[in-house]
């Protein structure tokens, strides 16, 4: 979902404010329901200037790959070895520009320019992710015997080797290959997009734009944050919404992890005791399956005998999907906790909702610095830590959420944030200016 979501904000975006025609190439089927949902509410609410363009992949055989491996990076690998069947799908859209994910770059590039097509990266995470991923393979070049060690970002700042991707620890594994690969393949794009704002992120913006990350960086146009795509409202309002509405300003605590990653039973339980314990009203998504069609476990076996019971009235608590953009723009939201997912981080700063940092994985922790460094929140370093290296105890998340929730000066910054990223979204603003940019660049 955070690869699928901007894109689908960009699209509409591109095709309301900036009138272009814009066609998306779907992947079907979808490894996720939320993918599947999502797809078919976005081409729903979206104008006629956004197509559809299905993308039936090339057969893949998952079993050369190890047990277990992230059923959603086995779809990326799915979609790269399909990448030559793009060249007839862009032929047939009449595209004057490709914007393809970072995932995909390195062979959809080649296709692109083979067709004589400019190719554009909307990269999907913060721009402090961009610069490692552009600056990763320069770092493998000249680190090769020294195992995994602190990346020093040139003009930006040090990424500790704790917050290194743990997939990147492995140099020979299957996405350590791809994450190289598709950093070289960067510096040949012709621009690359990145879903956040100047003002959030100016060291790491501006050193990609001066070359000192890569050389010959090509042009970097930050077009965040993208905002939600307003999807026909459902006939009844969700449990949750009629829930918060009756909930007092600023009072609610939400958790929500994101869409991809499960929590493990014993982490699941300390976290339910932190919340109880911390007296506050919350509202949490609960993950126990990586991806969701698999999810059948009872909420009550999941968080052990009588919580629900005991938090009633205060909480709400479930596991299905909610719409989380609309719990962000809620009044009684005062605090979001989450892993950190890039897309969750720009809703966060759109809504101005303070975030407690809890990454997981991934860019997760790179964006959690962000979240720090940007006046959005808190990041607490041991909640980073691999559930191996230490559960976070239920203690802990108590006194962490009691003390966050009673400065008024964290929320005093992230409404700041949120004024700086309506100020870049409009029309005088740097990412407006950015995005009409990069719309006057494929129409020469
Ligand atoms: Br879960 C969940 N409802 O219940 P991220 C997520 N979302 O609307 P992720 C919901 O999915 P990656 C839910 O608002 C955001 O737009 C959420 O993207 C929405 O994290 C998106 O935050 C999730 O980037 O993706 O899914 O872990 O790991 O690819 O960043």
């Amino acid at each position: 979902m955070g690869h699928l979501v901007p894109y689908g904000r960009l699209a509409v975006l591109l095709s309301g404010a900036h009138g272009c025609d814009v066609s998306i190439a779907t992947v079907l089927p979808t490894v996720s329901s939320a993918e599947a949902s999502h797809l078919d509410s976005l081409f729903a609410a979206a104008s006629p200037g956004v197509r559809r363009l299905d993308f039936p992949l090339a057969p893949f055989d998952e079993s050369q790959f190890p047990p277990g491996s992230d059923p959603f990076i086995l779809r990326f690998e799915a979609m790269r070895r399909s990448a030559p069947l793009l060249g007839p799908v862009l032929a047939s859209a009449g595209a004057s520009a490709l914007v393809t994910d970072l995932m995909l770059a390195s062979v959809v590039l080649p296709v692109a320019r083979e067709r004589g097509v400019p190719c554009y990266v909307l990269y999907t995470s913060s721009a402090a992710m961009l610069a490692f991923c552009a600056y990763f393979p320069s770092h493998v070049d000249a680190n090769a015997t020294a195992g995994v060690v602190d990346v020093d970002l040139p003009g930006v700042y040090r990424v500790p080797k704790a917050s290194v991707p743990k997939a990147l620890y492995d140099p020979e594994h299957f996405f350590t290959k791809q994450f190289v690969a598709n950093g070289r393949g960067l510096v040949h794009a012709d621009g690359i997009l990145v879903n956040t704002f100047d003002a959030f992120e100016p060291e790491a913006i501006n050193a990609l734009r001066e070359g000192k990350v890569v050389p010959k960086f090509p042009p970097v146009f930050a077009v965040g944050p993208l905002l939600p795509v307003k999807f026909t409202p459902a006939k009844e309002p969700a449990g949750y919404t009629r829930w918060l509405d009756a909930q007092p300003a600023r009072s609610v605590v939400y958790v929500s992890f994101g869409s991809r990653k499960a929590i493990s039973p014993d982490q699941l339980q300390e976290l339910a005791a932190g919340l109880e314990a911390s007296g506050h009203r919350f509202l949490w998504v609960v993950k126990t399956t990586v991806v969701d069609r698999d999810d059948a476990a009872e909420l009550g076996d999941l968080l052990g005998p009588g919580f629900l019971e005991r938090v009633q009235g205060r909480a709400f608590v479930t596991k299905g999907w909610v719409e989380q953009e609309e719990i962000l723009q809620h009044g009684s939201v005062g605090l979001f906790i989450s892993h950190c997912g890039w897309n969750s981080v720009t809703e966060a700063t759109a809504f101005g909702v303070p975030v407690l940092a809890w990454p997981r994985f991934g860019d997760q922790r790179v964006n959690a610095a962000v979240v720090a460094r940007g006046g959005l929140g808190a990041c607490e370093e041991r909640w980073s830590w691999d559930e191996e290296e230490g559960l976070v105890s239920g203690e802990e998340v108590a006194g962490r959420i009691k003390a966050v929730m009673a400065d008024e000066t964290v929320a005093m910054k992230a409404a700041a944030v949120r004024d700086a990223a309506a100020a870049a979204m409009a029309n005088v603003g740097t990412s407006y200016r950015s995005l009409a940019e990069f719309v006057a660049r494929c129409c020469d």
